[in-house]
């Protein structure tokens, strides 16, 4: 006994059987179309989810200032802001003068021994830190005694779930919160500032970038120059003839092994003329190192004056 809908199917006229054939064969395709389509949803977002557990899913940074709204401009522009919405990272601005306990709200006082200036009071800085950190929280102060910041302490950083950043002012802070509460100490750069905050921004900014998704999907950090150890070949858009001034034919010729043979070569050139040091630590392949052979026999970086 067929079932009830087909009980009279040899009964259909040709055209109808066609029809119903059509039908169900439609019907067959689109439920197997819906269900592989969920099957294959659920397969991306596995990965995504295992990729994301490999790596890092976010990273907290806490800093700790007296001027939080200098910060807050700079987190609020357009790719911070968006890695904010999208949960890949969180900023929590603290002002150090909410954890004092007098009247006056005082954060500094005069150094003992004597001598000009101010100092960070203990107190405030104790009460702050220890409110704001957890039990994984690397707490870093920014001076210019501190290890020098670059790409690779960035790439280490961004490892980390918990970035606690103190910015001091004055002429320094209490020893004694360096001694008990700082674990690493940072310097944007050998050049003296007035506070920590714009080492705070520097670091938030170049930490943010390696997390995965916080740049766009297309741009990524691994061709950054420090990433792959080298500078920057140079970049043109249109008009390919700007007041008399030409892009390099190869750009234009869409023949991408040469395209991106020159990218390679106008790095390598530039890092030997500008950063010769870098190429120390660079990955080199056997091509690379021919060219760079050819470029050190044609001129010393120092004498080049551009490419
Ligand atoms: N890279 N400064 C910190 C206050 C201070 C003074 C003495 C401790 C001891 C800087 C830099 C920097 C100026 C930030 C002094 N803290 N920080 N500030 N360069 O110059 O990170």
């Amino acid at each position: 006994m067929p079932p009830y809908f087909l009980q009279h199917y040899s009964e259909f006229s040709s055209e109808a059987k066609q029809l119903s054939k059509q039908w169900l064969t439609q019907l067959i395709l689109y439920g197997g179309m819906s269900h592989f389509c969920r099957w294959f949803v659920g397969r991306v977002t596995m990965r995504t989810i295992q990729e994301r557990k490999t790596k890092i899913i976010m990273i907290h940074f806490d800093i700790l200032t007296l001027f939080p709204d200098m910060l807050s401009a700079y987190f609020e522009d357009s790719i911070l802001k968006r890695a904010q919405e999208n949960q890949l990272i969180q900023i929590g601005l603290h002002n150090i003068r909410d954890y004092t306990t007098d009247k006056h709200h005082i954060v500094d006082d005069t150094p003992f021994g004597g001598g000009g200036g101010m100092v960070m009071k203990p107190d405030p800085l104790f009460r702050a830190i220890e409110s704001v950190r957890a039990d994984n929280t690397h707490v870093i102060f920014f001076s210019p005694q501190g290890r020098v910041f670059n790409q690779s302490i960035a790439q280490e950083l961004s490892q980390r779930g918990n970035l606690l950043l103190v910015c001091g002012r004055y002429e320094g802070v209490d020893e004694r919160v360096r001694e008990t509460l700082i674990d690493e100490e940072l310097s944007i750069g050998d050049y003296v500032l007035t506070g920590g905050e714009l080492p705070a921004m520097v670091l938030v900014d170049a930490v943010s970038r390696l997390i995965p998704g916080v740049l766009g999907a297309e741009h990524g950090a691994a061709q950054d120059s420090h990433a792959t150890g080298l500078l920057e070949h140079p970049h043109y858009t249109r008009p390919a003839n700007f007041r008399g001034m030409e892009v390099p034919d190869v750009l234009l010729s869409g023949h991408h092994a040469n395209i991106d043979q020159w990218r390679r070569q106008e790095s390598l050139r530039r890092t030997w003329q500008r950063r010769p040091d870098m190429l120390e630590r660079a990955a080199l392949s056997k091509a690379d190192k021919k060219f760079l052979v050819q470029l050190k026999q044609q001129a010393p970086p120092a004498e080049d004056a551009d490419g």
